[in-house]
Formats: structure tokens, C-alpha cells, sequence
């Protein structure tokens, strides 16, 4: 298959970009880096390779005659104008499901984080603090009532570990889950309202955009806290800075921010929130069967198989 031309849009990660070029003619990101040469072969490029974060346009889309597929090394695919790959019958794919475990464990690990002070307890030890005096009591997690905005697959897996907690459990989707055993709210501000925990773990995208707004942020009140595992398009992060600064909320746990990797640095100083580099997936089991699962929906597509996993927009 080494014939079949595919441009990266992003440095992908080794479990996906070792086989990729063990299979295919790789171009890593010439579009971006030298536009001439993109020019040249651009009419021969057949599918994309992308991650989570990388931006596929309807302008480069169309600027690929060949192209047939795009494939996402994630479940999140905001980035990629999918109606304008429909429109051409370039297939998308992603990779749902084997992240579930990994994410919902670092949202869980964000809430224990930011309620019990723990990168400030470790500080605490490590800077000698502690032979002066014990540390401030914190937040009991256990118990408290969650409310989770996005009850998809890994909506799902935070709630099944927040079980085991003894936690309540609420949520907020546009179609209720009556197949599930949690509380139904119909918006994510009464959610908040009776929420200790707010998760936000939605896709992204314009459907999604600032979700979690003053409004929302005030309902959570001065004892809450919000983790967002989802997206940083989900959250008004300026709304969320001053909620945070002004007491409005208790604390945020954040894994993805709204024009990553910078981060504002009013949202560094606080010391009421956990900050965590967008690597909710981010362990080598998971990231391998990321890139296995991206890499196989190209193998299918070009040994005319089933795809795998194409997103649900293409199925
Ligand atoms: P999923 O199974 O498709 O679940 C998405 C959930 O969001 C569904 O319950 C959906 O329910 C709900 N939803 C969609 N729009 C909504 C809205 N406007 N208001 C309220 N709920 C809404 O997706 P998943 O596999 O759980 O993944 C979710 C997202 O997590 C991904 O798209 C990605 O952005 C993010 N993620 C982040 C990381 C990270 O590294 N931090 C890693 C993996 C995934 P309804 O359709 O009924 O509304
Ligand atoms: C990664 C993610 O950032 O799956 C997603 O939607 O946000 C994460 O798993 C990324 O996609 C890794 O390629």
C-alpha cells in the first residue's frame, strides 16, 4: 500500500505514526510547513491522519481532489469539518471507547485533586511546611452529589466510578437516558444547581460553545467545583476566571483550556484549581490502542474492509 499518499495534520503520536509509515506514503504536515511542495501533491493525497486537536478544514478538504478518508486518532473530532467530507464522501473516523477508562479515571482524580488540596499537600511536605504545623482540612469528595453534563461513553465510566464513591448522580444530555439509573436535568444550570461536582464531558464544537456559562457557574455556587475533561470551547473560560478569582465557585479541576497550551496566566495563579496538560488519555495502554484503532480504519478503508469506527455523522 506504500503507493497510497497520506498527509499528517499533526505530530502523531509513535502508535500511530510508527505503522502509518510502515504502510503508507507519509507527508507530515507539508501544508502547514511548505506550501509549494503541498501544491505538488496535493492531488495525490487519499486520506488524512489527524489527532483529537487537529483542525481539518473545509478549505484544505477541498483543496485534496483525492481524498477519501479522515482519520481521527481520538473520539473527539471538532476540529474536522465533517460536513464538508460528507459533502465530498470522504468518509471520518475516530476512536471511541478505548479512551473511556483513562478519561473518566482522570476526572475522578481532578475532583479528588482539587477537593482535598493535593498538589498544595505535596508542596507541603516536600517544602518542609509540614514540621510546623499540620495541613488545613479539605473537602470530602465521597458522598457528595455529582452532576455530570454529557452522560455519552465516557459520561458513563465517570458515573460507574463515582458510584463506587457513594456519590449521587445527575446529568445533562439533550435526550434523557431513562435507561439509566441517574437523575435526569433538562439544562446544565439546574444541574449545577444541585451539583457539589459539575463534569463536563460533551464533545466540543459550535453545539457545545461555552455550555458552561456565568449563569451555569453562579447555579454552582461557592461550594462547587467544575471539572472539564471535555473540551475548553465548552466552558466560558473568561466567566469561569472571575467565577474562580471572586469565590463564585469553590475550585476547578481543568484538563483543556481554550486555546491550548496557553493557559491565561490569571487562571495559572489561582490556588483553587488543578491544571493538567490535556492528557486525560495520555497512558501508553490507551494511546497505543488510540493509534492501533487509527491506523486500522485506514487499513480497512484501503483493503475496501468495514471501517471500524467511522464517526456518526458517516455511518
Ligand atoms: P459520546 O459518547 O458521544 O457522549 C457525548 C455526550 O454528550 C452524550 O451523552 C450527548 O448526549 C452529550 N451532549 C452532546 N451535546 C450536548 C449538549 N449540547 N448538552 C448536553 N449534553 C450534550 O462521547 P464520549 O466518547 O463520551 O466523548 C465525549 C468528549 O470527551 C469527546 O467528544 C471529547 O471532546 C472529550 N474527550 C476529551 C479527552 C481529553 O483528553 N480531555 C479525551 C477523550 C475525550 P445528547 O446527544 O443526548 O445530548
Ligand atoms: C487526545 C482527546 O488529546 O480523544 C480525544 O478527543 O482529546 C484526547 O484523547 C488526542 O486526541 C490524542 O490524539
Amino acid at each position: 500500500m506504500s503507493a497510497i499518499e497520506v498527509l499528517s495534520v499533526a505530530k502523531l503520536s509513535p502508535f500511530y505514526q510508527e505503522p502509518l509509515q510502515a504502510s503508507f506514503t507519509i507527508h507530515d504536515r507539508v501544508h502547514a510547513t511548505d506550501p509549494a511542495a503541498f501544491a505538488a501533491l496535493a492531488p495525490r493525497i487519499r486520506a488524512i491522519a489527524a489527532d483529537g486537536n487537529s483542525r481539518v478544514s473545509a478549505e484544505l478538504i477541498a483543496q485534496l481532489p483525492a481524498l477519501e478518508i479522515i482519520s481521527v486518532m481520538g473520539v473527539g473530532y471538532d476540529g474536522v469539518d465533517v460536513a464538508a467530507a460528507k459533502s465530498r464522501n470522504v468518509v471520518v473516523t475516530h476512536t471511541p471507547d478505548v479512551l473511556n477508562d483513562d478519561v473518566a479515571d482522570l476526572a475522578i482524580a481532578l475532583m479528588l485533586s482539587v477537593a482535598r488540596a493535593l498538589p498544595q499537600a505535596e508542596q507541603f511536605v516536600r517544602t518542609g511546611q509540614w514540621e510546623k504545623g499540620g495541613f488545613p482540612l479539605q473537602r470530602k469528595m465521597s458522598g457528595a452529589r455529582l452532576g455530570i453534563v454529557g452522560l455519552g461513553r465516557i459520561g458513563q465510566a465517570i458515573a460507574t466510578r463515582a458510584e463506587a464513591f457513594g456519590m449521587s448522580i445527575a446529568y445533562n444530555t439533550r435526550q434523557p437516558r431513562p435507561n439509566l439509573p441517574y437523575r435526569y436535568f433538562p439544562s446544565a444550570k439546574a444541574l449545577a444547581a444541585e451539583s457539589d461536582f459539575l463534569v463536563a464531558i460533551t464533545p466540543g464544537g459550535a453545539g457545545t460553545r461555552n455550555l458552561i456559562n456565568a449563569e451555569v457557574l453562579k447555579a454552582l455556587g461557592p461550594r462547587g467545583y467544575l471539572i472539564n475533561v471535555a473540551r475548553g470551547s465548552v466552558v466560558d473560560q473568561d466567566a469561569l476566571i472571575e467565577a474562580l478569582e471572586k469565590g463564585a465557585i469553590a475550585g476547578a479541576g481543568l484538563d483543556v483550556f481554550a486555546d491550548e497550551p496557553h493557559v491565561p496566566e490569571r487562571l495559572r495563579k489561582l490556588s483553587n484549581v488543578v491544571l493538567t496538560p490535556h492528557i486525560a488519555s495520555a497512558t501508553q495502554e490507551t494511546r497505543r490502542a488510540m493509534g492501533e484503532l487509527a491506523y486500522a480504519n485506514l487499513q480497512a478503508h484501503f483493503s475496501g474492509k468495514t471501517l471500524l469506527s467511522p464517526v456518526p455523522e458517516c455511518r
